[in-house]
């Protein structure tokens, strides 16, 4: 792996607003009169756990996986390995399911209540389903899957809206035991396409079209686009979301409602070993082959579980609201895996903030009464841009908890947050964490850590963190020091491998410094020892909280026919966070003037991997800035496109350092 760590942790301090005071926990929290008791309810309490976490894991995690979750047979060992071998296990000699601990549980204690609460994409048609429905739902399409011959350790992919049945057929996977790979519905069909075959998925779990936004999108086509070159599906199990007349392709597409009307409304659930895989989830990292992050049952459950009590700090009651996509590991770890294990309802959104109006997020939090609610800054962005006139006149007052995640949260955006949608009565938990590790592992708690805006503070339970110099990988110790965020022991929840390549789990995580966990991030530990996170030092580019790999969409356009090379750099954007910016030469005789192939350019990266890595700006160039050796410099590229060409460093290396003037013309031109 390269490391441009250097140049790029950016050492400038975040907050805009430095004189900033601390903002305490507010005193509505720790009112019984006002709010249920917080879990945890003062620092000094939050430090001892986080004590007893660190010196003592497998007392602490032993009796928290026993009170958090239901064993059919119970482990003896709480850890084994680590991060020095790769070789992480917890709950050794356990066995459960991941089903049986979001669902029959809950329905067996009190079938009606409700466990997911549907807020369709026309705000007018959203539904209740109780914990006792979705344990029929979940048997029967566990049985159809059986049916159609998937067994345990087989992986099943999910192409799917944002509709109940996708949070169905998670479950259902997990129920039999089959690993369930979920593909965004944002991605094309190659990238779909390659997801399915690296995992080898026997079946494909999708809809006939999906809704979002008003907009209707042709889910079922996409996926038979993509399975034109998927050998290794069987079956698509197809369910029906617009009732539109979709193709069916005989012996391979099936009916949801067919298949799983033949079905018992009660199917066991499969005992499965601690370590048993639950899933895999695609994340891009430096490289252009998105990586197949695997997650193990029980810890990562655990995790889950953990992190909605103590950093949502939920409560039996509460409606809980998770504005992601299931497609991602926040929708799979905070609107599936982790309210669902512990009894919660849940709220699974189709829409988007804007649809039909800009006051959509605060009618859903009055009219299902949300106490906790998570979104990502790039939307708080965009709404604190459309005014405050869309948050204003709804009825906040059952929020407790707002958090954020994906990206970092500039201090106007938190501000806007706290002050006009939690009216300085709620607290603002800014969640650090990742697809690899599963939940979150720096945050605040509610009710325990006070908050600067912008700082994700401290550190979860078992996670002892450490900021490394880039270079020799020592450990910065003390406060005021900025480098990679790193973590020195295993958790739970961490992925144990990448899909199929050991290897590359290894050499991306465990390698780069030996004996840490390696976010990819940078990070600050100021002074207070609050973390304070910098962005990824990798070749990682954050839009909206989607990550992408610049060699990704790189890849993309080189299939362009007309691309010799391409460069794609991570700009900074007011509302998206980073947009990306691709810089293309083209092919000797290829004229470089036209408009149109800017856009068809754009379309060939919307192709490839979907709508939401569409360059924001392509740059049509004659030569790219490169070293003598033909490594390309990315870093030159990042300071031109910032404003910052008066300070590129050093760019004697350059093979041609007359690229540059070059560049920052077509630049300033555009
Ligand atoms: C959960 C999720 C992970 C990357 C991560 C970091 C960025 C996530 C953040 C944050 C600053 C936060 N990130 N949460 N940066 N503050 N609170 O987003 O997972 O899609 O794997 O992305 O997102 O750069 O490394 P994932």
């Amino acid at each position: 792996m390269t490391l441009n760590s250097l140049q790029k942790v950016n050492k400038a301090p975040m907050s805009e607003h430095p004189e900033d005071p601390i903002y305490p926990v507010p005193a509505r929290l720790l009112d019984p009169a006002q709010c249920p008791k917080p879990y945890i309810s003062s620092l000094e309490q939050y430090q001892q756990l986080y004590r007893q976490s660190i010196d003592d894991p497998s007392t602490f995690f032993g009796k928290l996986a026993t009170e958090l979750l239901s064993w059919s047979k119970p482990f003896h060992t709480v850890k084994h390995g680590g991060l020095d071998h790769g070789d992480i296990a917890w709950f050794l000699e356990g066995q459960l399911n991941a089903s049986y601990n979001c669902v029959d549980r809950h329905a067996l204690a009190d079938p009606n209540k409700i466990a997911i609460i549907y807020e369709a994409d026309e705000p007018n048609q959203s539904e209740n389903i109780t914990y006792g429905e979705l344990l029929r739902q979940v048997s029967q399409l566990a049985g159809a899957l059986r049916a159609r011959g998937i067994k345990k350790g087989d992986t099943v992919a999910i192409y799917m809206p944002m509709i109940p049945e996708a949070v169905v057929a998670l479950l259902a996977c997990a129920r039999i035991g089959a690993m369930h790979s979920v593909v965004f519905a944002g991605f094309s069909a190659e990238a779909l396409r390659d997801r399915v075959q690296d995992a080898s998925s026997r079946l494909v779990l999708t809809s006939d079209q999906g809704k979002r936004g008003g907009k209707t999108i042709e889910t079922k086509k996409i996926v038979d686009e993509a399975l034109k070159n998927c050998p290794s599906v069987e079956t698509v199990i197809v369910c029906q979301r617009t009732g539109a007349d979709v193709p069916m392709k005989a012996g391979r597409d099936y009916w949801w409602g067919d298949e799983c009307g033949k079905r018992t409304n009660y199917l066991s659930p499969e005992p499965m070993h601690s370590e048993d895989p639950l899933f895999i989830l695609y994340t891009s990292g430096s490289t252009g082959q998105p990586k197949g992050v695997m997650h193990t049952t029980a810890g990562y459950l655990l995790g889950a579980a953990a992190t909605v009590k103590y950093v949502f700090d939920y409560h039996p009651g509460d409606i809980f609201a998770c504005m992601a996509d299931v497609g991602w590991i926040t929708g799979h770890t905070y609107i599936v895996y982790g309210p669902l294990a512990l009894g919660a309802t849940t709220v699974l959104f189709e829409s988007i903030p804007t649809y039909p109006t800009p006051s959509r997020y605060w009618e859903l939090v009055a009219k299902h009464k949300v106490t906790q609610f998570y979104t990502a800054p790039t939307a708080i962005r965009a709404l604190r841009r459309l005014g405050d006139e869309w948050v204003e006149g709804h009825d906040l007052s059952s929020l407790r908890v707002l958090g954020t995640v994906g990206e970092p949260i500039n201090p106007e955006a938190w501000h806007w947050y706290y002050d006009k949608v939690g009216k300085g009565r709620c607290a603002v938990v800014d969640t650090f964490w990742q697809t690899e590790t599963g939940s979150h592992i720096v945050t605040p708690l509610p009710g325990a850590i006070p908050t600067k805006p912008g700082s994700a503070t401290l550190p979860f339970f078992g996670i002892e963190l450490a900021v490394l110099d880039p270079v020799s990988g020592k450990e910065l110790e003390g406060n005021n020091v900025t480098g990679v965020l790193a973590v020195k022991k295993a958790w739970p929840s961490i992925a144990r491998t990448v899909y199929n390549n050991h290897q590359r789990y290894l050499e991306t995580y465990l390698k780069p410094y030996p004996g840490y966990y390696f976010t990819g991030d940078g990070a600050t530990r100021d002074k207070d020892g609050y973390i304070w996170i910098r962005g990824r030092v990798d070749d990682v580019i954050n839009v909206s909280g989607h990550r992408l790999s610049t060699a990704e969409i790189e890849s993309a356009l080189i299939m362009h026919n007309t691309v010799a090379e391409a460069a794609v750099i991570g700009a900074n954007d007011d509302v998206t966070g980073q947009c990306i910016h691709a810089f293309v030469c083209l092919k000797p005789g290829v004229s470089c003037h036209s408009t149109d192939l800017n856009k068809e350019l754009v379309l060939q990266v919307r192709k490839v991997i979907g709508p939401f890595a569409a360059p924001k700006k392509v740059y049509l160039v004659e030569d790219l800035p490169k070293t003598r050796s033909g490594k390309l410099m990315r870093r030159i590229l990042r300071k031109i496109v910032a404003g910052e060409s008066d300070s590129l460093g050093d760019i004697s290396t350059l093979a041609d350092p007359a690229v540059v003037a070059t560049l920052i013309a077509k630049v300033a031109n555009s």
